[in-house]
């Protein structure tokens, strides 16, 4: 059966001190409980990785990177390679997210490219899809979505199509302070997984994580944690403190 996952995004926050604290904290909080019935992951800046990783340690706390190049290797400027990410023990790498589709330019085209180098280097993409405001107002959420992992993702086997976890964040929905409401969440994850059953078949699917992000906090997790087709949280501002954190990760 496909994860329950809860990924923070740190976003451009955290002095590499800040940041290791905040790891700590979790880590404390985390080794507090009995149980913990989602995977946790953290998608912090670049220079945290090693040492996140090596404070994790083998507790079971995956560290995502926020974006990779699209290139292998070379003269690239500022740039950051999938091996590379992979070389610190990250497990995973953010991509898509609607913050590098608006403010760097990302499209569709990079993207399929830096998910092929991520998983050629054994990192699970975290898959971000998600319509803008217009686009909600105009009813054309679906066909934004659908075209977004079809011109991305759908020339991927099967096989490796199965190693991604997708995030769908309505853009409307990040930073603002409004969430999707649970059923307009569930509608469009169940029809993010209707697309994939189309083009994979149903046994792919079902194990998909889709993840739900955008504004999702302590108070409104459980109810959309509690759909169907919402497996898990990729959290923003929340995942910044441990005491909004954790009730996300509680919610499961
Ligand atoms: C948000 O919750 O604001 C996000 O963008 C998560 O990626």
């Amino acid at each position: 059966m496909r994860k329950n996952i809860v990924a923070g995004n740190w976003k451009m926050n955290k002095t590499l001190q800040e940041g290791l604290a905040l790891v700590d904290a979790l880590k404390v909080a985390l080794a507090d409980r009995d149980k913990v019935n989602c995977d946790v992951v953290l998608g912090t800046p670049f220079i945290h990785l090693v040492n996140a990783v090596a404070s994790i340690g083998d507790k079971k706390i995956g560290v995502a990177a926020q974006n990779c190049a699209d290139k292998v290797s070379g003269a690239y400027t500022g740039e950051v390679s999938a091996a590379m990410i992979a070389s610190t023990g990250a497990k995973y790498v953010i991509l898509g997210h609607s913050e590098r589709r608006t403010y760097y330019g990302e499209t569709d085209a990079t993207l399929k490219e830096k998910v092929v180098l991520a998983l050629a280097n054994g990192l699970t993409p975290i898959f971000c899809i998600g319509e803008v405001l217009e686009e909600r107002e105009s009813n054309k959420q679906e066909v934004v979505v659908k075209s977004q992992i079809e011109n991305a993702l759908f020339a991927l086997s099967a096989e490796d199509f199965s190693k991604i976890v997708l995030a769908y964040e309505p853009v409307w929905a990040i930073g603002t302070g409004k969430t999707a409401t649970s059923a307009q969440a569930q509608e469009m994850h169940a029809f993010i997984r209707k697309t994939i059953v189309d083009k994979y078949g149903k046994e792919v699917a079902d194990g998909i994580s889709i993840l739900y992000g955008g504004s999702c906090n302590a108070s409104n997790a459980k109810e959309l944690f509690a759909n169907p087709d919402v497996d898990g949280g990729l959290i923003g501002g929340a995942s910044l403190e441990v005491d909004k954190f954790m009730p996300i990760i509680d919610a499961f």
